[in-house]
């Protein structure tokens, strides 16, 4: 099975599964994490996701050997997979935590970065590979690099292709923090569960505002904020994380999603 799914109190994990190619993608594996993703927002109790690839490296993008002489058509068709996997991450009502275990390169990276958090293990790395085979960065890198880094880097981790590696990434803000490998399940594990505990339909909508913020002015921003802002007032995970500040005790949401 090219996607590993194990269910555990609140979150599922997914693990990317062609270790012995350090987990390239190929359309059949794209059209698995989907269904995977799919699968678990079905589920009202899990409230998280957990993403990551087993063995030495995370995902080295595009399996090189499904795209030996394909024409722009066969490309095209390649795209018209990973494209709405990456639409369809970023509109998760879910948080997805990325557990970056080794090597995320091309379309790997760029599902990576597609993910809310992402921990990095020490031995991980980040390529944009693109470059190297005469191609343009797909899976949103040319969206998502110059908002998380700035254009300069951006720029050079484009067009150069250099590999960047975890201590880099965190000190530029490509992933939230860089930890230890033997720590890096066991933390993603802790953020997901984590994650799983909060207050599920406001984190759904911290999403939505967040993803709406790039496109918005402040005043429209502002307004976003506060139509979401009643919705998430509305719910009773509100009511319960204001009477448990109060009554200095943890708060207990809903366990299923609305
Ligand atoms: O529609 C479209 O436009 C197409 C979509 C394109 C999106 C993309 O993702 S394009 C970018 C594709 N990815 C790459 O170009 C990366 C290719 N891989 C590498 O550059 C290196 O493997 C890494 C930097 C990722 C890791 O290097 P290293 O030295 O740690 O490992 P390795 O020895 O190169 O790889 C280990 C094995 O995995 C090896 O197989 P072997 O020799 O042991 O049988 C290698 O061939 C295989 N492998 C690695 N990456 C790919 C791959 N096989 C197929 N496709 C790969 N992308």
């Amino acid at each position: 099975m090219t996607i590993l799914v194990e269910s555990f109190a609140g979150y599922r994990r997914i693990t990317l599964n062609r270790p012995e190619r350090l987990n390239a993608l190929t359309v059949e594996m794209a059209a698995a994490l989907a269904a995977a993703l799919d699968d678990a927002v079905a589920d009202k109790t899990c409230r998280a996701i957990l993403l990551t690839g087993a063995g030495r490296g995370f995902c080295a993008g595009q399996d090189l050997t499904e795209i030996i002489g394909a024409s722009p058509a066969d490309l095209d068709r390649l795209l018209a997979h990973y494209h709405p996997l990456i639409l369809k991450i970023r509109a998760l009502p879910i948080p997805v935590v990325c557990a970056v275990n080794g090597v995320a390169a091309g379309a790997g990276a760029n599902l990576a970065l597609a993910c809310d958090i992402l921990l990095a293990a020490r031995s991980a790395s980040f390529v944009q590979a693109f470059a190297r085979i005469g191609l343009v960065p797909d899976c949103g890198g040319t969206w998502f690099l110059p908002r998380l880094v700035g254009t300069a880097r951006a720029r050079a981790l484009a067009l150069l292709a250099e590999p960047l590696s975890a201590e880099t990434a965190a000190e530029w803000g490509l992933v939230w923090r860089m930890v230890e490998d033997d720590r890096l399940l066991p933390e993603a594990e802790a953020l997901a569960a984590r994650l799983a505990s909060q207050a599920s339909a406001a984190l759904a909508l911290t999403k939505r505002a967040l993803d709406a913020a790039g496109d918005n002015t402040l005043a429209q921003q502002l307004d976003l904020e506060g139509e979401l802002q009643r919705q998430a007032g509305a719910h009773p995970d509100h009511a319960e994380g204001v009477r448990a500040f109060l009554e200095k005790r943890a708060p207990t949401f809903a366990r299923a999603r609305s």
